[in-house]
């Protein structure tokens, strides 16, 4: 299959800017937060303050994310989303966006999703909810912009309060409409929104938005992005003091916005957002954005990762995001909307079973809190070791799900990558890599783009590796670990660390520092997972 990755070799690790970024630090100068939801959930966590449970917030902002992938990292673990292509039109312009593919700010680039009307979203929902019970929210996420189109937006999770009322309503929007709609989506309780806020600085956005569509007619440069920034940063206000949950998606765009994101990072903040997602720029010829034929390039791993870190102090980040399409199903970073298309949804017996959901449910909670405590076991049995005790790594890890190391190296498609130290196993973000092993056997061909993809990392932790596999992993610096099988991830990660500072510490390994990583939108997945 055709993909969408980058290609060639990395950009220059020296690129000014990014690496140059200061952290906000630990007592930013900020001014208090607004009232509402966004008041609680945490100062400058790593991300969604929602990994140690109820105890970081107040129990109503606990029962609105703690099932919601995407605003809590290990969540994501145990549950999935759905989107319904329902909203195609969109009433402004972005210099990375093709709509001929799905939203930039919420897919994938290179696929193009089946557009719905409210009547088959919903049919699609319910039959989706009744084969996946861990599917807790949907979504309306594009093509285009959810409330430049309300009425198929609002109709739809009209509907679906009647027929399915268990599941969340979520949206995604640009803002300009937002501060019109507010009521609306008050009145159909949609508990998340998602505004995607790419500037706080016209001057910086007119190089961002070429245009935007307002009081019935096109405005350019600087006057759009103007215009465009009021109506986020009072949609977002407006939202805040009705208790909405809100997350500020951010693309980051090396040399446009990136040293800016730390500014937006801050007045999204004092605003009352919930979270923060900065996502890498997607950006590619073949996609047709301005920014893919002007040559526009994405940030590396390091320096998304520059700028998330200088934002650690500020709103609570997310590192998890997929940027998934319009019509994407599953958990985050797969998906089943292949299972779903329009003609088998017309085959299928659909039961909207809410006890079965709730069972299933309940069960993954009692999954989570064994994965809190295996944690924290190892966080406890972590021993004072001789070495630096600020030391930190990143490890890739190979999974298929339910928060443990249980994938086989040649299987993986993605791999998720903690940050870890003394003090914690964090999740700071996942890769995209061609699938290695096709038929059976090993594809030595991809495994130089596999390592580009993991180069940032210390260590693998896999369920399973080949020897081929494993001798170049170790020629590279990155060391395969596969006795953790069936672990939950962060103990698994902790325990490896540990043991990695006692090799330090004893003089048998010297602590090398590693290279920058690449950042992939699209891999070959040989049919595993379409449409990478
Ligand atoms: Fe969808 Fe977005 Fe709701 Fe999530 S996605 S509308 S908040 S249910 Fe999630 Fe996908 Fe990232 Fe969006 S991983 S692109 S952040
Ligand atoms: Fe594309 Fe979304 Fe921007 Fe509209 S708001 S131009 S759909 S990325």
């Amino acid at each position: 299959m055709q993909t969408s990755a980058a290609s060639g070799s990395l950009p220059a690790k020296t690129y000014i800017g990014i690496g140059q970024i200061k952290s906000l630090g630990a007592t930013p100068e900020l001014p208090a937060t607004g009232g509402g939801c966004g008041t609680s959930g945490g100062e400058g966590k790593a991300s969604c303050g929602t990994s140690d449970g109820p105890d970081d917030m107040p129990q109503e902002v606990w029962d609105k994310v703690k099932n919601h992938p995407c605003y809590s990292e290990e969540a994501h673990h145990h549950y999935a989303r759905m989107h319904v292509a329902v909203a195609p039109a969109c009433n402004i312009q972005c210099n990375y966006c093709n709509r001929k593919y799905d939203c930039s700010n919420e897919s994938r680039p290179g696929v193009v999703s089946q557009k719905l009307t409210p009547e088959q979203a919903v049919k699609k929902v319910v039959a989706v909810a009744s084969e996946i019970p861990q599917m807790t929210v949907l979504g309306v996420a594009g093509p285009g912009d959810a409330l430049a189109n309300p009425a198929k937006t609002f109709e739809t999770f009209r509907m679906l309060q009647e027929q399915a009322p268990d599941i969340k309503l979520c949206l995604s929007t640009n803002g300009l409409a937002l501060p019109d709609q507010v009521d609306e989506i008050c009145k159909y309780n949609v508990d998340h929104v998602t505004i995607t806020i790419n500037m706080v600085d016209p001057a910086v956005g007119e190089k961002i938005y070429p245009w935007i569509f307002w009081n019935h007619k096109r405005v350019t440069g600087y006057e759009a992005a103007r215009i465009l920034h009021e109506r986020q940063m009072l949609g977002l206000e407006m939202l805040t003091a009705r208790g909405v949950l809100t997350k500020i998606n951010s693309v980051l765009i090396p040399g446009i916005n990136d040293e800016h994101l730390i500014e937006v990072n801050r007045e999204v903040k004092k605003r009352g957002a919930f979270l923060h997602n900065i996502m890498p720029l997607i950006s590619e010829a073949e996609h047709g954005t301005v920014f893919g034929l002007t040559g526009q390039r994405g940030p590396t791993a390091s320096e998304l990762k520059a700028v998330q870190d200088a934002c650690m102090g500020g709103a609570n980040l997310m590192r998890h995001c997929r940027q998934c399409r319009a019509d994407a199903v599953g958990l985050l970073g797969e998906d089943r909307s292949e299972e779903f298309t329009l003609d088998k949804l017309e085959q299928m017996e659909v039961v909207y079973d809410l006890d079965k959901r709730k069972s299933y449910q309940d069960k993954v909670e009692v999954e989570r809190q064994a994965q809190q405590a295996a944690k924290h076991e190892a966080l406890a049995a972590a021993t004072a070791i001789g070495v630096d005790e600020e030391l930190k790594v990143l490890v890739a890890v190979a999974t298929k799900g339910g928060g443990r190391v249980n994938e086989h190296f040649g299987h993986v498609t993605e791999f998720q990558v903690f940050e870890v130290s003394a003090a914690q196993a964090l999740f700071v973000g996942h890769r995209r890599v061609d699938l290695y092993c096709q038929g059976g056997h090993g594809d030595d061909e991809q495994l130089p783009s596999v390592v580009n993809a993991i180069n940032d990392c210390h260590a693998v932790l896999v369920a399973k590796i080949g020897a081929c596999p494993r001798d170049e992993l170790l020629a590279a610096g990155v060391e395969p670990v596969d006795q953790y099988v069936g672990e939950f991830i962060e103990k698994a990660a902790l325990e490896w660390f540990n043991d990695y500072r006692g090799r330090i510490a004893s003089g048998a390994i010297a602590h090398q520092p590693r290279g920058d990583a690449q950042i992939r939108q699209g891999a070959f997945t040989g049919g595993l997972a379409e449409a990478a």
